[in-house]
């Protein structure tokens, strides 16, 4: 009988399915499309549900279940479903839980598409949202209307890290009949688990910290209840935007190596942090793991660590942040995040351009934010590079106005 690990580094190695055919060890790629029957007989079963089996990728495919039941474990939900990206995977989840004249509640800072998404299309669609400081609770609940239907967080969020109470999060929308959705991205269930706190759907963008290796975009839904995973995989199979079985082996691959890279991305995140909080040209700094953060307590109860992504924000503006990131010689001038390698990137010009500044400024992401994805460097080398670009910037300060 399989043995049944409660320690998360033994299950990054084997949750999910363990037996593979020829004994293979890992998961094999079925790099297929569709799946023969033994006889008409055998097919129709398949599709009426009466025999399990595989028909066709897009429905499921053994290297995807492979991946996905590996997920749904290590968030400790039922089932999960692998989708394209992350952006799949939000869709994914709004065409499933929501129809015209529904309302959502969601952060006022998440991930820039997710807003656009939210406020173009879905709107378009007769879906209203309002966003919300959601680490302001009382603000949450006095947001919850009769008609709306889920509360949208991401936590700690994309770019600010601010963090949002989970449980309280999770009773408000429920006491208002609605359910909490939680974008999982920024630590990975390696560092929360949203279900704990009583969220009903958990996604991640696996782009980043799950798969680890800045080397493929997908995305996934983890659910807690057989139902829910039924009508979400009728939903995923219309919509379309399913992963494809390479790279969910090399997703599955990454997580392998998931607790591990955590814990050093949040060793190196918090020296890196501590060393520019106490660094002149630097004005302020965002981290779950400073005691600085205005969330800190809350970040010690609900995450098992502060995360690899630290925000902070050079002296001189935009100016001085353009320069410090144009003098990068180790961290790459890059968007995405929670890959092995130190990236840097500047919100109001890339991820969160699509916002505009109004939304931008009304969330609290200033112009001069610049965001950091510490990776799994050596942190003395993550720090000279930094310490170089810093200097560089100091030039536009001391340069006389013209
Ligand atoms: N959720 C969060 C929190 C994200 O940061 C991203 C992407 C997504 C969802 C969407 O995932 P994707 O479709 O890209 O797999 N965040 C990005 C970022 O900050 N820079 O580039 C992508």
């Amino acid at each position: 009988m399989k043995h049944k690990s409660t320690n998360f580094e033994t299950k990054c190695i084997h949750a999910g399915i363990s037996d593979y055919e020829f004994g293979s060890v890992i998961p094999p790629i079925y790099q297929t499309s569709t799946f023969k029957f033994e006889s008409a007989e055998h097919g129709a079963n398949l599709f009426a549900g009466k025999q399990k089996g595989y028909i066709y990728t897009r429905m499921t495919n053994p290297t995807v279940e492979a991946l996905e039941d590996c997920v749904a474990e290590l968030e400790g939900g039922y089932k999960a479903l692998g989708c394209a990206s992350g952006m799949a995977a939000i869709n994914t989840v709004f065409a499933a839980m929501l129809k015209a004249g529904d309302h959502v509640v969601c952060s006022s800072i998440v991930y820039g598409p997710t807003t656009t998404l939210l406020s173009t299309i879905m709107a378009g669609f007769g879906v209203e949202t309002t966003f919300v400081d959601t680490s302001d609770i009382e603000a949450v609940k006095s947001s919850m209307r009769p008609n709306t239907k889920m509360l949208y967080v991401e936590t700690p969020a994309n770019p600010t890290l601010t963090i949002t109470d989970l449980k309280a999060a999770s009773e408000i929308a429920h006491s208002s009949g609605a359910k909490l959705v939680v974008d999982n991205t920024f630590l990975s269930p390696a560092l929360q688990r949203p279900f704990e706190f009583g969220a009903d759907v958990v996604l991640h963008s696996m782009t980043k910290f799950l798969n680890g290796h800045a080397d493929v975009v997908a995305g996934i839904v983890i659910v807690k209840d057989e139902e829910t995973y039924k009508h979400f995989r009728k939903v995923l199979n219309q919509l379309g935007g399913v992963i494809d079985p390479f790279n969910s082996f090399l997703v599955h691959r990454g997580i392998k190596t998931l607790y591990l890279r955590m814990k050093k991305h949040c060793e190196n995140a918090q020296i890196v942090a501590e060393y520019l909080e106490k660094h002149p040209l630097v004005k302020w700094v965002s981290f779950p793991g400073l005691k600085s953060h205005p969330q800190y307590e809350l970040a010690q109860k609900q995450q098992d660590g502060p995360g690899g992504v630290i925000s902070f924000e050079v002296e001189g503006g935009y100016e001085a942040g353009e320069r410090m990131m144009n003098s990068l010689t180790l961290c790459q001038l890059a968007v995405s995040l929670g890959g092995i390698e130190t990236l840097i990137q500047h919100p109001a010009s890339m991820t969160h351009a699509s916002m505009g500044k109004e939304a931008r400024m009304a969330a609290g992401i200033s112009e001069g934010l610049v965001r950091l994805s510490v990776g799994i460097e050596n942190p003395k080398d993550i720090i000279t590079c930094l310490e170089t670009a810093l200097e560089e910037s100091r030039k536009t300060i001391d340069a006389p106005a013209v």
